[in-house]
């Protein structure tokens, strides 16, 4: 209980167009990561870094990924698997069997989509730990 803050992340996003592996790269070298997203609070915590620089009517890239084998996603940040998860409706559904990378922001909500990982998006959101 209580653990919501224990990874002490800070979130921002980047109104900069970028595919999945751009974003994932400028994370890294502006010394953080593709932001993962482990609870519902780090979820608004996310939301609010896009409404800082944008709006969830486009949709953003985070860190999550089943490349390699699909549906069996995790942050590509962390080595790990996602556990908690936000996908809208029907999502995600690896649409044509091409679609390994996340996003927030589809249809204008706050949940996650997976989308071909060479799609450029409106921007991309990092997570910073001190
Ligand atoms: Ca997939
Ligand atoms: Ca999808």
């Amino acid at each position: 209980m209580l653990a919501m803050e224990v990874h002490g992340r800070r979130y921002t996003a980047y109104h900069r167009p970028a595919d999945f592996f751009q974003a994932w790269q400028q994370c890294r070298l502006m010394g953080g990561q593709l932001a993962p997203i482990e609870s519902e609070q780090e979820n608004s915590q996310v939301v609010a870094a896009i409404r800082a620089v944008g709006d969830l009517r486009q949709q953003w890239i985070i860190g999550g990924t089943d490349v390699g084998f699909d549906g069996n996603f995790l942050w590509i940040g962390l080595n790990q698997q996602i556990n908690y998860a936000n996908f809208f409706d029907g999502e995600p559904n690896n649409h044509n069997g091409g679609e390994d990378c996340l996003t927030i922001g589809i249809a204008g909500t706050d949940k996650w989509n997976d989308i071909p990982c060479h799609h450029r998006q409106i921007g991309f959101v990092c997570a910073f730990t001190d």
